[in-house]
């Protein structure tokens, strides 16, 4: 075989057989790398992102806090998660993560890029859905201004899916929904249980597009249980409802 041919053949299955090596957030306590994922939605929408360009990865987590690996600070000296490793380089936060798998693997992500003109709105609500989630916790308090925030959110978001669209960019799903279908994932569990709220029905394209999501090998492969979320908030914020009442 001429060399220049073997070679091709070399990098060809090299490329294919690399692996993008994930750190996402781990579960509180369960040590740096754990192989427990904890409650943090950037973490799962990096691995569907992943998922639905079927590129292969490998995850492992970093915990919260100053205690991070040595390895891991060299190379994320800022230590935010999720990160991830893919070759030589170290790409990281969920934004910086999606711009690469669409520059470095083109075929992979076509279809998931986001139109440009849909973008702010769907930043913005993807932003305030995890920002008033978050707020809502930390106030431990059922009747927070948060919560009313909160539902303002998902409301604004039923409009914007209403009679217009199956998924977030459309009618079929994007990077969009591997940015907002975590944080309703985990704000409907966690909301749930801690703040007895459910999402009220007449938000019904909301609940068609949970529906929806829920059902994607995408997010069927990338979930957690029910009960490692909620262990994983109430850790994080101090909540007084045991999870153990869950049984
Ligand atoms: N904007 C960031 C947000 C990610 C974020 O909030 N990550 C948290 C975990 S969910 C983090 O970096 N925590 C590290 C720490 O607090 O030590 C992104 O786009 O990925």
């Amino acid at each position: 075989m001429p060399t220049l041919f073997c070679n091709f053949i070399t990098i060809a299955s090299e490329k294919m057989a690399s692996t993008i090596e994930v750190y996402g957030t781990a579960a509180p306590g369960s040590g740096s790398p754990s192989d427990k994922k904890g409650p943090c939605p950037f973490t799962q929408g990096v691995m569907m992102a992943l998922e639905e360009r079927n590129l292969n990865y490998s995850a492992s987590y970093i915990e919260e806090g100053p205690n991070k690996p040595d390895w891991f600070l060299k190379n994320n000296p800022s230590g935010t998660l999720p990160a991830i490793k893919d070759g030589d380089d170290w790409v990281v936060g969920f934004d910086n993560i999606l711009q690469h798998l669409n520059t470095k693997y083109p075929e992979q992500s076509e279809g998931m890029e986001v139109p440009s003109s849909l973008q702010p709105d769907i930043k913005r609500m993807s932003e305030a859905l995890y920002d008033t989630f978050i707020k809502w916790l930390e106030s431990k308090n059922k009747f927070a201004q948060a919560g009313a925030d909160y539902q303002n959110v998902v409301k604004e978001m039923n409009k914007f899916l209403q009679g217009k669209r199956m998924y977030m960019a459309g009618s079929h799903p994007t990077d969009a929904d591997c940015d907002v279908f975590p944080k309703i994932r985990h704000a409907r569990t966690a909301l749930r249980y801690f703040m007895e709220f459910e999402i009220p029905l007449e938000f019904a394209s909301v609940h068609t597009y949970i529906e929806l999501m829920g059902n994607r090998e995408s997010v069927r492969r990338t979930d957690s249980p029910d009960k490692d979320i909620l262990d994983g908030y109430q850790k994080m914020f101090n909540l007084e409802v045991p999870v153990s009442q869950l049984g």
